[in-house]
């Protein structure tokens, strides 16, 4: 009889991670905002997904969620103009919220159109009293776009209040390794900062970690009690 392998299993996560993905998979659809006003008041975290139109902001979230039409991948961009919410808990007790923003930058959408909608999208993130954190997805080829720099100036003030925030570089897979750390460190730089990590949907890179972040911001450890002594 062959020995017994002493390597572990190609794939082994932590249990922590493991946790966290499987909570993503809970992932279910609340609500579509058409408007600022249409959106629930809501108790539980919530964590917006932002991005240029293309940069593969549907996709992330169908990956995250292991759910193939949770956000419609949409062929034609720039049309998703409205706030989707889905809702995250085990039993059906919502624990979280992804938000799914429309994304932005689309050329062929007409002038007046992509002013309102840069108006929403930075009152949403302004205002939402409950939003914890914030996705940013970037296409690592074109890096952070105007737009892109322009969304980071409006959540500035709350990034420095405690607001989370990720760079998530899509498509790793269309890069190489050298390319990819360029990009990660192109990113880092103009993130000022903020974390940047590379996801890419057909490989599944980057989706364990970016699950245990969501995970850990919606579930802040406890602050320990005081020392009595
Ligand atoms: N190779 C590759 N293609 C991707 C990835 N993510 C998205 N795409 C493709 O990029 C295009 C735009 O993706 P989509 O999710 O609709 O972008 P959105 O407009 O930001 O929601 C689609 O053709 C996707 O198949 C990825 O990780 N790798
Ligand atoms: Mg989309």
């Amino acid at each position: 009889m062959p020995p017994p392998p002493l390597l572990p299993p190609p794939m082994s996560t932590s249990p922590a991670a493991q946790q966290a993905v499987a909570w993503l998979h809970t992932a279910r659809f609340l609500t579509t905002a058409p408007r600022l006003e249409h959106l629930p008041d809501l108790e539980v975290p919530e964590i917006a997904f932002v991005g240029r139109s293309n940069a593969g902001k549907s996709t992330c979230i169908n990956t995250l969620t292991q759910q193939k039409r949770l956000a419609f991948a949409s062929k034609t961009p720039g049309r998703t103009q409205a706030i989707n919410l889905f809702s995250l808990g085990k039993q059906g007790i919502t624990d979280a919220v992804l938000a799914d923003l429309p994304g932005y930058g689309y050329a062929a959408v007409p002038k007046a159109d992509k002013i309102r909608w840069q108006q929403v999208m930075a009152n949403y993130l302004v205002t939402r009293e409950n939003l914890t954190g914030v996705v940013m997805l970037v296409d690592p080829r074109h890096g952070l776009t105007e737009l892109d720099d322009i969304l980071l100036e409006v959540i500035r003030p709350r990034v420095e209040q405690g607001l989370k925030f990720l760079v998530l570089l899509t498509k790793a897979d269309k890069l190489n390794r050298s390319e990819q750390n360029k990009a990660l460190s192109i990113a880092r730089l103009q993130a000022g900062g903020g974390e940047v990590k590379l996801f890419s949907a057909p490989k599944r890179q980057g989706v364990e970690e970016a699950s245990l972040l969501l995970w850990q911001w919606t579930h802040p450890e406890p602050e320990p009690e005081p020392d009595p002594s």
